[in-house]
């Protein structure tokens, strides 16, 4: 069938919004159900990014149980949900009951989209806080959100433990507080995943913690950082888009941080709360790495660098940097030309370190990894 174009609203230029706010509002942007009209959300996560807003984007097809649960671990200030498909008037009481279920009763969640007037009422008597209609301006999103950027309660404050802990990490993560030395221990395995913005690292952090949880191997944390803008230092967050949480439910705990640069000095207050927390491995994605980017390795036990076929020839690989620090190396998007090459090539440099090809789309090579990962 033919549409009509819907209205775009007009974009916002890039300036820091919420500068003046108690901290810098974090906002899960997700879409549940079959409702397959993401155009509107990136417009959302585009204008909150360059508010100074950290948005992190869970993706399509969620329940209100995945969705609530990203809520949570990702701390987020509220929960815009945008619902297209007419099933906004089952999924979103849901969606407030699963919050409250899994340890977060408290959490905010804004919804827009294609809602009728009429349903409106309902939704507030759900528990939802604010309804917005098709062609709401930037700004007036914008200011949702600052309206939802309250006062952060302590963790303490939380009896479920997940809740509790992913309140810690904000606070830990945004200078507000330390945790006493004995508030913290190290999980038993702190593995890097670094390599180039686009490898496939959050792709196989996905498919690594599929095979991490069939295989019943204890508790696994994984916190991913992107990048935070300079100008606005908003930041789009979306590692945990690849992670198919409707399927993994709680059995993983995953945690978006944006960092400027490779500026890692949270990091070992952050891996020392998650090991306090109990979990025995702590999966950490880099944010895209350059030759220069070697900082994570002074933080973890073990790196993986993850390249791809077709990057340079074999002079690249004599560079110093990024393929020193590795540990072990992935070849990823074995998919593509080039990589019986790029494998050579690294097998010349490598030292005895272990190569692993996989194709993270399709879980391919993966249980070799996390076989290899787990050895050290
Ligand atoms: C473009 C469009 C499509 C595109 C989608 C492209 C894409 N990747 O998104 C295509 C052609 C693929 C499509 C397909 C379908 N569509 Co269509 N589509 C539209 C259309 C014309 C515009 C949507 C749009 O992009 N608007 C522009 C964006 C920027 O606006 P927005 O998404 O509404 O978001 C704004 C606000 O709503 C608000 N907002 C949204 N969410 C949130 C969340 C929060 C927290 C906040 C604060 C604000 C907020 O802020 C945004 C900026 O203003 C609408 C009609 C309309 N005028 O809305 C129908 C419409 C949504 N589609 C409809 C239907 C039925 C379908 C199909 C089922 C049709 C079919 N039979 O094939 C399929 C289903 C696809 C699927 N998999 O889900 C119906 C939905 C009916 C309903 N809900 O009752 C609509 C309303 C058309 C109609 N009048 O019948 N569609
Ligand atoms: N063909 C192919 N595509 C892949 C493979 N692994 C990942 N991709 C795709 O590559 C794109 C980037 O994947 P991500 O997992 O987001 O990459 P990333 O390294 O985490 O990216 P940043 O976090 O932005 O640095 C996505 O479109 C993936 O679907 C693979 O093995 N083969
Ligand atoms: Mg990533």
């Amino acid at each position: 069938m033919t549409h009509p174009q819907g209205q775009a609203p007009a974009p916002l230029d890039k300036a820091d919004r919420c500068a003046d706010l108690d901290h810098r509002p974090r906002v899960l942007l997700g879409k549940m159900g079959l409702d397959g009209h993401d155009r509107g959300v990136k417009l959302i996560a585009r204008a909150m990014r360059d508010s100074g807003i950290h948005v992190i984007y869970s993706g399509l097809w969620q329940t209100p149980r995945s969705l609530a649960i990203s809520a949570r671990d990702e701390d987020a200030d509220c929960i815009a949900a945008s619902m297209m498909s007419n099933s906004h008037l089952v999924l979103v009481p849901r969606l407030v009951d699963e919050c409250a279920q899994v340890g977060r009763p408290d959490m905010i969640v804004n919804i827009g989209g294609i809602i009728p007037q009429e349903d409106v009422q309902s939704m507030r008597d759900a528990g939802v806080n604010e309804v917005h209609h098709t062609g709401t301006s930037m700004a007036d999103i914008v200011e949702s959100v600052r309206r939802a950027t309250r006062r952060r309660a302590a963790p303490e404050t939380y009896e479920h433990a997940t809740a509790a802990l992913a309140r810690a990490l904000s606070f830990a993560h945004d200078g507000s507080w330390k945790p006493a030395e004995s508030a913290m221990r190290r999980p038993p395995r702190v593995i890097g995943i670094t390599g180039s913005p686009g490898a496939g690292k959050s792709t196989l952090v996905a498919s690594l913690a599929g095979e991490f949880v069939r295989r019943d191997l204890g508790r696994l944390a994984v916190v991913a950082f992107d990048p935070q803008s300079p100008i606005t230092h908003g930041a789009l967050l979306g590692d945990r888009l690849r992670v198919d949480f409707n399927n993994l439910d709680e059995s993983v705990f995953y945690r978006s941080l944006a960092i400027t640069g490779e500026d890692y000095a949270t990091l070992p207050l952050i891996i020392g709360l998650i090991g306090a927390a109990g979990f025995d491995t702590l999966l950490v994605e880099t944010v895209g790495a350059g030759q220069n980017d070697v900082a994570i390795r002074q933080f973890v036990d073990r790196t993986a660098v993850v390249l791809v076929p077709g990057m340079g020839d074999s002079i690249q690989m004599d560079k110093a940097g990024l393929l020193e620090i590795g540990d072990l190396f992935v070849c990823n998007k074995a998919d593509f030309p080039g990589e019986a090459s790029l494998v050579r090539d690294l097998l010349d440099i490598s030292e005895g370190r272990p190569i692993f090809e996989t194709i993270a789309t399709r879980g391919q090579g993966v249980p070799q990894l996390l076989d290899g990962l787990l050895r050290g």
